[in-house]
């Protein structure tokens, strides 16, 4: 298979300098090129957000802000920052942003720092019920030095917003916890959130609303979900998931002094030098993102998302909350066969070429190793240039899988209708689609 030019230049460099390293990239190359890539918080980049990453610009030292460096020999990479910067305010509509966090997590510790003191109180929702390790859960920084209180999801599936916030009961958590801040922004949450009334229940106590729309981002940035502005005091999100940018994350506000803390806390709160190399690949995404094609692309992934979810129920799978509003669902293994846990669904489908995560379902019974469902996502694959048709294809595909217990012979069957699918849809920067 054929590749941009700059790819296969690497990978003959490569050859000649680091035989090893040429086998491993080429070997995980053909990996995604032969897979269909359904975890919700991956994407694929063009090939000029990739190569930008792979620049001479990662030889700089620019710890600092643009104007304000310890270095010298920032002159372009002041402009660089600036017009990374200038960018993403543009697409969020914002009046301030940082594009120094070097990922989602260290983003939210950063305004951790920002805002609160160790020990404070602040709300979110817990990791099993579809929030992030760093909202609170016990192990990350944000649980360890700070205080979080959850509020919960409907649990009870009799009822109509079953598996959806309980915006009831996260107000009478508030009025009772008065937190300093009140996170929303979920990695496993189907449905469109709702900031106006989030907002409105950090006023309540004064609490400031933090929304990490790190899976959403692209959704936001394009009009396809709600934007979190100018309801959340502050946002924060990565830039590689529905964004479709480098590996790395973003703070945005439009509130003066909370950005002027924001940047205290980024650096030398808890990053040093930036890595200028994705600051610039981020500003390329940011353009990217600033066309009209980008949201043409926004709704075709949410519009797989429901046609998949549908697809999946028609073959007797229970999707969480009974469908979606955005890129990803969640599936009940359970409603398929009393037995299949998401740890033996994501082995066998990993095994057919599809590749996805496990996920704990809300109020799942089983461990987070085990669980009962896995989480699917349409950005990737829409990325491709799939649509519903081959939506309905790949609910079939997994169908087959997890009916089929872990069977060899069905497992290579699939795994031969993957490459096949895989084949003519290209990757971006791989050669035209091939007709099988
Ligand atoms: N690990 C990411 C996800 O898969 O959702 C969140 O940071």
């Amino acid at each position: 298979m054929a590749h941009d030019a700059l790819s296969d230049g690497l990978i003959d460099l490569l050859r000649r300098n680091d035989p090893a390293m040429a086998a491993l990239m080429e070997k995980e190359r053909q990996r995604q090129e032969t897979t269909i890539e359904l975890i919700a918080s991956e994407n694929h980049v063009s090939p000029a957000v990739m190569h930008t990453m792979g620049s001479w610009l990662t030889n700089k030292y620019a710890e600092g802000y643009p104007g304000a460096r310890y270095y010298g020999g920032c002159e372009f990479h002041d402009q660089i920052e600036d017009l990374a910067r200038e960018r993403a305010k543009k697409l969020f509509g914002c009046r301030f942003a940082n594009v120094q966090p070097h990922s989602g997590a260290q983003a939210n510790m950063a305004v951790f720092m920002a805002v609160l003191k160790a020990g404070e109180t602040f709300s979110s929702l817990l990791l099993k019920d579809g929030g992030h390790l760093s909202h609170g859960m016990s192990l990350n920084f944000s649980g360890v030095y700070f205080k979080p209180v959850f509020y919960p999801l409907h649990y009870d599936l009799a009822h109509p917003e079953s598996e959806r916030i309980d915006y009831d009961a996260a107000r009478k958590l508030v009025r009772e916890h008065r937190p300093k801040v009140l996170m929303c922004g979920y990695s496993a949450y189907p449905r469109t959130i709702d900031f106006a009334r989030f907002r409105s229940i950090a006023d309540e106590v004064g609490a400031l609303l933090v929304a990490d729309v790190a899976h959403i981002a692209g959704l936001c940035a394009s009009g396809v979900h709600p934007s979190p502005f100018p309801h959340a005091h502050i946002v924060t999100t990565t830039t590689h998931k529905t964004l479709r940018g480098p590996r790395g994350g973003l703070i945005l506000t439009n509130d003066e002094d909370l950005a002027r803390k924001i940047d205290k806390a980024v650096f030398p709160g808890v990053q040093g030098g930036p890595l200028m190399h994705v600051i610039a690949s981020k500003a390329v995404a940011f353009g990217e993102a600033l066309r009209p094609e980008f949201r043409t692309y926004c709704e075709r992934v949410v519009a797989n998302a429901r046609a998949l979810a549908a697809a999946l129920i028609r073959r007797g799978f229970r999707i969480t909350t009974g469908g979606t509003d955005n890129h990803l669902m969640l599936v009940d293994l359970r409603a398929k066969s009393a037995d299949l846990t998401g740890a033996d669904a994501e082995k066998w489908l990993e095994a057919a070429g599809l590749i996805c995560n496990k996920n704990g379902i809300p109020n799942d019974p089983r461990p987070p190793r085990v669980c009962s469902g896995i989480r699917l996502g349409t950005p990737a694959v829409t990325t491709r240039s799939m649509g519903p048709e081959q939506m309905d294809a790949i609910a079939g595909l997994i169908d087959r899988v997890l009916s089929g217990g872990g069977q060899a012979d069905v497992l290579a069957s699939v795994r031969a209708g993957v490459k096949e699918l895989c084949a003519q849809f290209a990757m971006p920067g791989m050669a035209a689609p091939v007709e099988v």
